[in-house]
Parts: structure tokens; C-alpha cells; sequence
């Protein structure tokens, strides 16, 4: 299976915040920083058109840019942005790695059949995160991190850049060596000396030379040269909630298409808990209404499940005991306060046959889902 993953890196992140906190400075060169350091953090692309960028002094910036609009890091806003952003892709994937406040790898290796089509959903998680976050983001899509992380930043901003396997000879041969990871300075001056300056020249040096001129990185600029780089996709120690969530077609307030998307919702976290040999306690129903009101509603129930049904059934008790005023325009399910499965299994073994006839058919759809896709078994809801 041809691995896939997605470098996600958000647009000029902190300036582009500032103007959606006040849209009069949309379209304006805006350069955010200053503090102790008195350097820029990061511009908008209207502010880089005059050539200034992140870690330059900010007595430079104002000089390229007299007519910038200078803003103070306002790094809580940013990082309740981050953690909105970084939160959502774990509902896409569980294995995230999230790099640093705007960026984040992403594994989507084999989960075509479950998300569809790899681009598709790459296009569909830059039209998520616009719609919740009102933000643009640029993705790279490779068949390893080193790859997707210069592809995300290929086109910038609002960019979608695909790197497949059999276009990567091609894209590193005129890459400039700069761009690779691991390559500053110092680096960079030894290539030089060795009249390097693209990929494809550093892939035709022996190994030999390499191993002589960098040492242990010798071996690694040998792989990146050759668009090798098999370092996995870490991700958070274990998540913390799963859920999983939809944006209605149509705002409604139809009780039996609202208990359909739960029924599905539930499933989807179900599978993904007893993916990861995980039951939860506390089962949260999310809405959001047509005038964007959010509510949660939470439940915590007494013995931890992995249960498709259990979720089913909470969740549509709490939206039964909801007085719904409007039309809904976003339902989510969603579990949490985690216990491991293995534990459980010797605290609960008392389940009884009716449990064990469930946990059977939760099994039994997950194999086939896992299998054929999501949309080939559902399960009789009523
Ligand atoms: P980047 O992703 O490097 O930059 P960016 O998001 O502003 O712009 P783009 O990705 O479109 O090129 O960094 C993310 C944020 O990190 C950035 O908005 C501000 C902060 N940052 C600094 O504070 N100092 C720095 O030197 C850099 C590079 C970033
Ligand atoms: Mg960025």
C-alpha cells in the first residue's frame, strides 16, 4: 500500500488571526511581533510583497513598509486557534503529529476506503478547517513527511500541492539542497564547495564522499536525495475524547435524519475506541444551530463501553431531553474520560449475554467496514 501523508501548515498564521479578528486590515500588510527581541513573528503575504518576513528586526520592517499595520503577538488567541485547528484533524485521523502551533503531519495511509479518495479529502479538510476557523491553510500531500512538508510550503497560501510516487525523481532532480531538512548553513557552504546546489546533483555524489564530507548525515542526505525518508508519523500519547461530527446539507430539525447522523457518528467512534482498546465514560452530544449557537450535552454513565449501541442510545437520550428552539446545522457525538480496555476486561466480565451478543455484531461490523468501507453494513437503526 502506497503510504500517504499530509503536511498541514496554516497561511501567514498569527497576522492572518488579526485580520479576521478585525476584517478592516483584510487585504492590508500586516506584521505581527516586536516584544523583548524586536523581531517580526510572522507578516501578511500583503506585507511580504515589500519584503518583510519573519525573524527580521521590526525597525527594518517599518522601513520596507511605512505604511504597515504593526500588531503585538497575541499568543493565547493563537494558541486557542491552534488547539481548535489540531483538535478537529484527530477527528480525520488519530495518528496527527502536530509540529508546532500551525502545522501538523497527518497519516492517512490505506484509509481510502473509510475517507475516500486521499486528494478529495485533503481538498475537504482545507474546506473544514475555512468553515470552522473562517482560515486558509496549504497542504502537502507525499509519500513521506520530508516530502509533504516541502510540498505545503510549494504553494502558498490557500495551496494544495501533490507529490506522487512516481513524480518524486522528478520534483527533487532542479529541488534546491536548501531546502532539504537538516540543511542550514553549514551545510550548505559544503555542498557549495562541492559545486552542489540541487538535489539531483547531491544524488549523483558516492555515498562514500557524502559519509566523509557530513558523517551520520552523510547517510541520511543520501536517502532525502532519493526522496527516502521513513520516519513515522507520531502521534499525541493517546487522545484524550473521540468524536465524530457533521456540518447538515440542509439545516433541519427532522428527529429521524438528526438519530441517522448519530447512528453513524456513533459508529465511526465506536470503531475508532475499540481501534485503540479504549472504553469511555462520558458520551457528549454536540450541536450547533442555525443562528451558530454551540451546545454540548454530556452524560457519564457508570461502566466504561466501547459500544456502538450504548454510544447510540446515550447520545440520542440527550437529544431527545434537548428543547431544540432552531433548526440544526451541525450534529457531533463524541466520548471521553477514557479507561484502557484491557483493565476492563477482568473489572467487567460480568457482562452479560446480551452484551456479548452486541460486542460480536460491533466486531463483526468493524471487519467489514475496515474491509469494504464504511457504507456497505449499517447497522438496522430504528
Ligand atoms: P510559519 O508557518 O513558519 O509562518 P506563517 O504561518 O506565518 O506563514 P506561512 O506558513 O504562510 O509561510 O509559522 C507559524 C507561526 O509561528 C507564525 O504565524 C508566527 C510564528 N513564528 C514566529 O513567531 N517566529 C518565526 O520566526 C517564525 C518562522 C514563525
Ligand atoms: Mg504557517
Amino acid at each position: 500500500m502506497e503510504p500517504t501523508i499530509l503536511h498541514i501548515d496554516m497561511d501567514a498564521f498569527y497576522a492572518a488571526i488579526e485580520q479576521l479578528d478585525n476584517p478592516s486590515l483584510k487585504g492590508k500588510p500586516v506584521i505581527v511581533g516586536g516584544g523583548m527581541r524586536g523581531v517580526v513573528s510572522t507578516a501578511s503575504y500583503e506585507a511580504r510583497a515589500f519584503g518583510v518576513h519573519s525573524a527580521m528586526p521590526i525597525f527594518e520592517a517599518r522601513r520596507l513598509c511605512r505604511q504597515g499595520v504593526f500588531l503585538p503577538v497575541r499568543m493565547k488567541r493563537y494558541r486557542a486557534v491552534s488547539k481548535q485547528i489540531m483538535a478537529f484533524l484527530t477527528t480525520v485521523s488519530p495518528v496527527v503529529e502536530v509540529l508546532s502551533i500551525d502545522e501538523a503531519y497527518l497519516d492517512i495511509t490505506g484509509t481510502a476506503r473509510l475517507l475516500g479518495d486521499p486528494i478529495a479529502l485533503a481538498r475537504k479538510i482545507k474546506g473544514w478547517i475555512l468553515q470552522e476557523t473562517r482560515l486558509t491553510c496549504s497542504i502537502g500531500m507525499a509519500p513521506n513527511k520530508f516530502l509533504a512538508k516541502i510540498a505545503s510550503d510549494w504553494k502558498k497560501p490557500d495551496g494544495l500541492t501533490i507529490i506522487r510516487e512516481d513524480e518524486v525523481d522528478g520534483f527533487l532532480k532542479e529541488l534546491p539542497v536548501a531546502k532539504l531538512p537538516g540543511v542550514g548553513k553549514r551545510a550548505l557552504k559544503i555542498l557549495e564547495g562541492l559545486g552542489i546546489t540541487r538535489t539531483g546533483q547531491l544524488r549523483q555524489l558516492p555515498e562514500g564522499t557524502l559519509a566523509k564530507k557530513f558523517g551520520k548525515f552523510g547517510r541520511r542526505l543520501a536517502d532525502l536525495s532519493r526522496g527516502i525518508d521513513h520516519s513515522p508519523v507520531i502521534s499525541e500519547s493517546q487522545p484524550k475524547s473521540i468524536s465524530s461530527e457533521n456540518t447538515m446539507d440542509e439545516d433541519t430539525d427532522d428527529p429521524g435524519i438528526l438519530r441517522r447522523y448519530i447512528l453513524a457518528q456513533a459508529e465511526n467512534v465506536g470503531r475508532r475506541l475499540r481501534k485503540h482498546s479504549l472504553r469511555g465514560r462520558t458520551i457528549t452530544l454536540k450541536l450547533k444551530y442555525s443562528d451558530f449557537r454551540l451546545i454540548t450535552r454530556s452524560r457519564t454513565i457508570e461502566v466504561p463501553t466501547n459500544s456502538t449501541t450504548v454510544i447510540v442510545e446515550t447520545a440520542s437520550d440527550l437529544l431527545q431531553n434537548e428543547r431544540r428552539l432552531s433548526k440544526v446545522r451541525l450534529i457531533g457525538v463524541g466520548i471521553s474520560h477514557f479507561e484502557e480496555s484491557i483493565r476492563q476486561l477482568t473489572l467487567f466480565e460480568r457482562s452479560t449475554r446480551q452484551d456479548q451478543r452486541q460486542t460480536r455484531l460491533d466486531s463483526v461490523i468493524d471487519e467489514v467496514a475496515e474491509r469494504f468501507g464504511e457504507d456497505v453494513l449499517k447497522r438496522g437503526g430504528s
